[in-house]
C-alpha cells in the first residue's frame, strides 16, 4: 500500500474551485497541445492514429517547449486547497495500474487537487475494503476504484457515500448501485467481439482455445469473458472453436506463468490462449516463446511489455493483441472525479463534462442497461506494423 500525496486543505468554496478549474483546464489544454508538438504525441490520444508518431522533431520541441512550461507554471499557484481525490488500484505491482494512476494524478494535480493513491497488497476485495476504509477515515472528497469484486465492495462503497464521499469506478466496476458512474475503457461487447474474432482467426476457425484471466472475481475480465461466450453461442460461425478452460493467474506474473504451463500440459491439442489481462498475456507470451510452442496468443496487453513477443512468424508467440490507452483512462477518471466533486455531474445518463486533454471531449454519460458509464473509446489492435511506435508510449 502506497500513499503518494495527501493534502487535507480545503480552503476554496466549490464555486471558487469551479472557476479555477475552468482557468486551469484552458491552461492545461494549452500546455498539453504544446507538449504534443514538443514530442509527447500519442500520450494523450485515446487510440493510436496512423499519423501520430511517438516522437516529434527536435525543431518542434525547441519551438514549442517554452509556452508549455509557462502555462504549467501559471497553473500551479491557483492549485492549492481544491479537494482530495483518491484512486484505488486493483493491486500493487501491476504496470497497467501505474499508468491509470499517472493519468489520474496528472489531471487532478493540474486542476489543483491533491491525489491519494492506494495500491492494495493483493488483487482481492478484502485488501481493497481495508484501504477504502482508511480513505473514509481520512475524509477524502472522491474515491475512484478499479474493483476486484462487483459485490463484495458494495457495503464499503455505501459507507463512503454516507460519509459524503463521491464514489466512482474505472477499469473494473462494482455493482452500479454502489457508485455514481463507471469510467469504462471500451464497450464490453466491443472487447468481447474483438477477442472472440481473434481466437477464431488464430485457430483457423476450429479447434481448442483456453482463456488465461486475472482473478476469478474481476468484474472487467468476467464481463469480457461472458461477452465472448455469448457471442460464440449466438453465431454458428464459432461452432467449431471450443473453450476448454478459463484459468486464473490472479494478475500475478508467477501464477500466470504456472497456469500457462498447466494449460500446455493438460491440453496437447490447444491452438490458442486468449489472455484478457496485461499481466497474464505478458507471462503467457514468455512461456510460449521460450518453449517455442506452436500455441498462439492474443488478448489485452501493454505494447511496452509485449513488443518482443509480437510478430507474424514462428519465432513470436503473439501475432496481435488489443488495448486502449490506460493513461487516458486514468485521465478520464480524473476529470470525472473533478466533475462529481464540483457538481457538474452526478453520474446520471445524459450529463456531459469536459475533459480538455482528451481527444473525444466532451464526454457524455450513457446508460449501458446496467448502470451508467463513460466510454473512453474503442479497443485498438496492436500488430507488427505499429507495435514499435506504441511500445514507447505505454
Ligand atoms: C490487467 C488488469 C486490468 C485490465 C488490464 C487489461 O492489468 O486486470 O484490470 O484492464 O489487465
Amino acid at each position: 500500500m502506497k500513499i503518494i500525496a495527501v493534502d487535507p486543505q480545503k480552503n476554496l468554496s466549490k464555486e471558487e474551485f469551479k472557476m479555477k478549474k475552468k482557468v486551469i483546464s484552458v491552461l492545461l489544454c494549452a500546455a498539453m497541445a504544446a507538449s504534443v508538438l514538443a514530442g509527447c504525441a500519442g500520450t494523450t490520444a485515446s487510440a493510436p492514429v496512423a499519423d501520430a508518431a511517438p516522437a516529434a522533431t527536435e525543431e518542434a520541441a525547441t519551438e514549442e517547449a517554452a509556452p508549455a512550461e509557462a502555462a504549467a507554471e501559471e497553473a500551479a499557484p491557483a492549485a492549492e486547497g481544491a479537494g482530495t481525490f483518491a484512486i484505488v488500484t486493483k493491486s500493487a505491482g501491476n504496470p497497467f495500474m501505474d499508468r491509470l494512476a499517472s493519468g489520474f494524478s496528472e489531471v487532478i494535480e493540474a486542476a489543483g487537487g491533491s491525489v491519494v493513491r492506494q495500491d492494495p497488497e493483493s488483487a482481492t476485495a478484502d485488501a481493497q475494503i481495508t484501504v477504502i476504509q482508511s480513505l473514509i477515515s481520512q475524509g477524502v472528497d472522491t474515491i475512484a476504484i478499479s474493483a476486484n469484486d462487483a459485490n463484495a465492495l458494495i457495503s464499503v462503497c455505501n459507507e463512503a457515500k454516507e460519509a459524503g464521499i463521491k464514489v466512482l469506478t474505472l477499469d473494473s466496476d462494482v455493482d452500479p448501485g454502489a457508485r455514481a458512474v463507471f469510467c469504462n475503457q471500451a464497450g464490453v461487447e466491443a472487447v468481447g467481439q474483438q477477442l472472440i474474432d481473434a481466437v477464431y482467426d488464430l485457430t483457423g476457425g476450429e479447434g481448442q482455445y483456453a482463456i488465461l484471466s486475472a482473478t476469478s472475481q474481476a468484474t472487467n475480465q468476467n464481463a469480457w469473458i461472458d461477452a465472448m461466450k455469448s457471442i460464440q453461442e449466438s453465431d454458428d460461425k464459432y461452432a467449431n472453436i471450443e473453450l476448454v478452460e478459463v484459468a486464473y493467474g490472479d494478475d500475478e506474473p508467477q501464477k500466470s506463468t504456472d497456469q500457462t504451463q498447466a494449460l500446455l500440459q493438460n491440453y496437447p491439442d490447444l491452438k490458442v490462449i486468449c489472455a484478457p489481462t496485461t499481466v497474464g498475456i505478458a507471462a503467457a507470451a514468455k512461456v510460449l516463446q521460450d518453449q517455442k510452442s506452436s500455441v498462439k496468443l492474443t488478448g489485452l496487453g501493454l505494447p511496452s511489455e509485449m513488443a518482443e513477443y509480437i510478430g507474424d512468424d514462428d519465432a513470436h508467440s503473439c501475432p496481435y493483441m488489443f488495448l486502449w490507452n490506460p493513461i487516458d483512462l486514468g485521465r478520464l477518471a480524473g476529470y470525472a472525479s473533478l466533475a462529481l466533486y464540483d457538481g457538474t455531474i452526478t453520474g446520471a445518463a445524459g450529463e456531459t463534462f469536459e475533459a480538455p486533454t482528451l481527444e473525444a471531449s466532451p464526454y457524455t454519460i450513457v446508460d449501458n442497461g446496467n448502470g451508467t458509464e463513460i466510454i473512453l473509446g474503442p479497443p485498438f489492435k496492436f500488430d507488427p506494423s505499429n507495435i514499435d511506435e506504441w511500445k514507447e508510449v505505454y
